[in-house]
Formats: C-alpha cells, structure tokens, sequence
C-alpha cells in the first residue's frame, strides 16, 4: 500500500519508522511519504493560513498549496484522499477494514480552523474524498487522529502484523468488547488466574471467554451489543 501524508508538521510522522508499521516499511509492504505543505509555497514566510471570509476567530488554509501538493501526488489512479476532521463521519474498525483494501491513501492534515473548502470540493473530482473523525472531542490537526488511523489500517494489511490470528480475537473484531487475558505466574500479590483457564478444558474456556466479552460489553459499552449476542 502506498500512504502520502500531507502536514506542516512532517517530524510528527517518524515514528512511523519504529515498531510494527516501521517494519513493514523495511519491508517494501507499505511504501510512504511525508509531504511538507510549505514546501508547495511561493512567498518568502511560507505561508499557508489566511483570515476566513466572513469574519471569526482563528485562521483558515489557504487552498493553493494544497492543489499544488495534491497535483504532486495525486496521479491518474484516483485514489483515496481523507481528511482527517471533527466534522468527518466516524472512524470504525469497519472504516480501517474497508480502508485497508485501498492501493493508495492520501493524508490531508488540516490545523487551525480547517481547511479552505473548496479544496475539499477540487480534490473530489480527481479522488474518493473522505472527512473521517476520530470520535467527538478536538484535536489541535489532523497529524495524531492520522497516526492513529495509519496504525489501524496498517496492521490489517496482510504481513504487517506476524501472526494473523491475533487480528480475529481482539475488541470490535466481533463486535464486542475483548476479554481479559491472563499469563504466568497463576496467584500474584494475592490475585488469582479465574480456575477455569488453568482447567484445558478448551469449550469451558471459550464459554468463559465469551461470557466476559458480553458482560464487558454490557457493563461499558451497552449500545455495541445486539440481540444475537445473548445466543
Ligand atoms: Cl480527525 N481531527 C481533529 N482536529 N480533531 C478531531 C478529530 C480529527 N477526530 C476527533 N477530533
């Protein structure tokens, strides 16, 4: 997969070299790159904000940068172009599966009060355009809700993470919450290992397990359960 990120903080993104994602970037599985937005700027303070019309507090994108950093590098294949912003439907498991099919992403990281929007409009004739929120609260920009959707499509694409199984058996994989895991040693500062995971009786344990996932469910996030869970 090819991932471009646009920003004016291009430094936010090196730690995309450690762990996991840096790995698969070792390994030729994603290829990526960071794109500062002043370098597609012509006067001599680099300058990427200006006042909005219409009045109001705080600074909007100027929008001929962004033409000029998405004529770089957006091609003839149409990819996909997201913006991350509060404004965005919500990003889901069910976004980073559907994403994670995609050949090419292209990150716009907005700051202060947005972007032009007709940016968002031009870009729309020559890409899937998607305005993704990470949930509802604010974010200085859009470079940490990048990172984290980075991270959550990436290790959906086959090779990146090394066992595959561990994708299946995780929190909203299945809809519901994971259950908690337990290792060695069985009784620590007097908290024991729940018996029925030191039984091998492996149908026991994945009643068990199960169980916790829905009363989890139930207890912290009630409104992700559905009928069929109580099968
Ligand atoms: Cl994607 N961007 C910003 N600026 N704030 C957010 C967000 C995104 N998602 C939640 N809050």
């Amino acid at each position: 997969m090819r991932i471009d990120i646009v920003t004016i903080f291009p430094e936010f993104f090196s730690v995309l070299d450690v762990s996991l994602l840096g790995k698969a970037r070792q390994n030729g599985i994603i290829d990526l790159g960071v794109h500062d937005l002043r370098d597609f700027t012509h006067d001599r303070h680099r300058t990427v904000d200006d006042t909005p019309y219409g009045g109001g507090a705080g600074m909007v994108m100027k929008p001929e940068p962004w033409g000029e950093a998405f004529d770089s590098i957006l091609g003839e294949t149409r990819p996909t172009v997201i913006f991350p912003s509060p404004a965005g439907e919500v990003f889901t498991q069910a976004t980073a599966r559907e994403l994670a099919e995609h050949p090419h992403l292209v990150f716009g990281c907005g700051r202060y009060e947005g972007i032009d929007q007709r940016v968002v409009d031009h870009t729309a004739s020559r890409a899937e355009v998607r305005l993704v929120s990470l949930g509802d609260y604010v974010l200085n920009g859009g470079e940490v809700a990048t990172m984290a959707m980075i991270e959550a499509i990436g290790r959906l694409i086959p090779g990146v993470v090394g066992n595959p199984e561990s994708l299946v058996e995780e929190s909203h994989e299945d809809g519901l919450l994971e259950y908690p895991s337990y290792t060695k040693p069985a009784s620590w500062r007097g908290h024991d290992v729940p018996p029925v995971l030191l039984s091998g009786n492996h149908g026991a344990i994945a009643a068990w397990r199960r169980e916790q996932q829905i009363e989890r469910t139930r207890r912290v996030r009630p409104e992700l359960l559905s009928p069929s869970d109580f099968d």
